[in-house]
């Protein structure tokens, strides 16, 4: 970080008080790679792999499917390549777990074996129906041309705690596109609703040309279902949408909502997958269940330039009901931004973003997500720093801690905005990432650059780093949040994805005057928390010096107004169960 001067760090320790004890405390997919995607790997590369998110002991991962709350258990399906580490050969993993942290993996509960599906057990969602039955609807690809139909399972013995089996029964396909269906794009069925009338709902990814369509089938016995003729939402020049989420959620407070609540003081999100761009966007807005129609808001962005709920390494997110803690918890995952051929060589790819609760904010415009409360189970030795002051230059480096492997907390303050730097007209043309590429973190600003630096190593010559920048525009201030992988790594310095990954972060400062920011710290991920969780951003990233012992973490400022640190709470991570108990030796 050239701007940063190194002579100031040492009267850093004297402006502060610096505790520390313990308390013991964009991989795409259905891109196949015939020579590849058998492979089995001969060993499995470990260090890139991850302390705490979850990922299987080898082998290719994409999306969460079906995750669910049954009778005291978690489960978590993913789409897995049981043979090699990139796409393909994909069967519905299996795991559970009791808190979403440690987990045990079981035989794939779904995999190709059927007329109906013989070619491929993509992905689906989960419904729990009125008798306490879960039921999975999955999209099944029936021939070499990638056609695709919905199909059920349900579990081979309820007694099971863990419903280790699934059965497809023979009736299947449930639904078969009709001659209006683009049928080779037409996947990704929701968790079903209960309408008033007594009919089931489930929504389905599509396109046609290239307007992004979500399809709503109807159903009274969930066997036989019906399409309504017209789309519940669709956007034009968006292209294929997969794995769509639709949801309630409170007007007030962080409760989640069971997918079929039918009381006041809701609204609704829509969320898709974007196959064009492998990024997700959502909306917030109204379901017209008369209509059988969802309106999004004046205020929601309804395409390629809408909310996201994470602006990084994030696709095929699903979100569930939990009922013992009466939240809504989303998914994601958290895709490799590595090459095939580093994939082959690690013998693994991809991993699942951390479990977020997720909620409405209360100005009723976006989603709010925070990494869910289980996850600080795993906090071990802790470091506490207050009251630190960060000219611009300067850099603190946290210390006492495993940086590769941690969990941040930190809230910034600063005392006037006047600072700030003109936001330029011509960039609200452009996306966030566009403009973190241009401002980024060795670009002296006025307010902000400041943040974090993220698996750093001792000299900088790698770093990730996690920051704001505030700008003055014509009306408002725009908070800039970026989780910027250009220097994370001195390997494939040419070849590999190094995203600027950023999003604004819709906040007042005038009054508060301060942004708070968490990251979770896991070897290859940093997956950070701006505002209390408005913007999210995940990066994946691959350092060749700044591993294990030798990474570091450190606070910044590159920005003239001289910023405190009020208050920085990390924690050195611990290792959960994870997949290890049953393995996948036998598949
Ligand atoms: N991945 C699945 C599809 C889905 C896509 C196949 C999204 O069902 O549309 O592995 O990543």
């Amino acid at each position: 970080m050239g701007s940063l001067k190194k002579s100031s760090l040492w009267a850093l320790p004297l402006l502060c008080f610096f505790i520390v004890f313990s308390n013991n405390g964009v991989n795409a997919s259905h891109k196949i790679f015939p020579e590849l995607q058998s492979i089995s790997p001969v060993d499995v590369k470990n260090v890139h792999r991850t302390g705490y998110h979850f990922q299987p002991p080898k082998n290719w991962i994409n999306d969460p499917n079906a995750p669910m709350y049954y009778n005291g258990e978690y489960h978590l399906f993913y789409q897995y390549n049981p043979y090699g580490s990139v796409w393909g050969n994909i069967v519905w993993a299996h795991s559970v777990s009791t808190d979403m942290i440690n987990w045990i993996a079981l035989e794939p509960a779904i995999y190709p074996s059927k007329v109906f599906d013989k070619y491929g057990t993509w992905s689906g969602s989960a419904t729990i129906l009125p008798s306490n039955k879960p039921i999975i609807l999955y999209t099944g690809i029936i021939d070499a041309n990638q056609t695709q139909v919905q199909n059920y399972a349900i579990p081979a013995d309820l007694s099971d705690p863990f419903l280790s089996k699934w059965i497809k029964p023979d009736n299947n396909p449930l639904i078969v596109g009709d001659m209006s269906i683009n049928k080779t794009q037409f996947r990704d069925p929701t968790t079903a609703w209960l309408g008033r009338d007594g009919y089931w709902r489930t929504l389905m990814g599509t396109r046609w040309v290239n307007k992004g369509i979500a399809l709503l089938y109807k159903s009274k016995d969930f066997m036989k279902w019906i399409k309504v003729q017209h789309p519940f939402h669709s956007v034009d020049d968006t292209g294929n949408w997969e794995c769509p989420d639709f949801f309630p959620v409170l007007l007030h407070g962080t409760n989640g909502l069971d997918p079929s609540y039918k009381g006041k003081n809701v609204k609704y999100a829509l969320k898709v997958s974007l196959d064009v761009t492998r990024f997700e966007y959502y909306t917030v807005g109204t379901y017209d269940t008369k209509k059988d129609r969802y309106i999004p808001d004046n205020t929601s962005i309804d395409g390629w330039k809408g909310l996201r709920l994470d602006y990084g390494n994030f696709y095929a997110s699903k979100s569930f009901y939990d009922p013992s803690k009466k939240r809504r918890i989303t998914w994601g995952w958290a895709n490799e931004s590595d090459t095939v051929d580093d994939d082959v060589k690690k013998g693994w790819a991809g991993i699942m973003a951390s479990p977020r609760k997720l909620w409405l904010d209360p100005s009723g415009k976006q989603l709010v997500q925070w990494p869910v409360e289980e996850l600080e189970t795993l906090r071990e030795k802790k470091v506490h720093l207050s009251n630190c002051k960060l000219n611009k230059g300067d850099k603190i480096e946290v210390k006492g801690i495993t940086p590769a492997q941690a969990d941040v907390e930190v809230t910034f303050s600063f005392k006037s905005l006047d600072k700030a730097e003109p936001f330029d007209p011509s960039w609200t043309d452009f996306y966030p990432q566009d403009v973190c590429a241009i401002k980024g973190s060795t670009v002296q600003g006025g307010l902000g650059p400041f943040g974090l630096l993220t698996l750093a190593s001792e000299k900088l010559e790698e770093y990730t780093p996690v920051f704001f920048r505030v700008f003055k525009a014509q009306d408002k201030y725009k908070v800039l949040m970026c989780s910027d992988a250009s220097r994370s790594t001195l390997e494939n310095a040419t070849t590999m994805y190094k995203p600027s990954f950023a999003g604004y972060v819709d906040v007042d400062l005038e009054k508060t005057k301060r942004l708070s920011l968490r990251s979770l710290i896991d070897h290859s991920v940093v997956e950070s928390f701006g505002a209390g969780g408005k913007t999210c951003i995940t990066s994946r990233v691959y350092p060749t010096l700044a591993i294990y012992d030798n990474a570091h973490l450190f606070a910044f400022n590159n920005g003239t107004e001289a910023i405190k640190i009020k208050t920085l709470k990390a924690w050195s991570m611990g290792k959960p169960k994870m997949n290890g108990l049953f393995g996948h030796s036998s598949y």
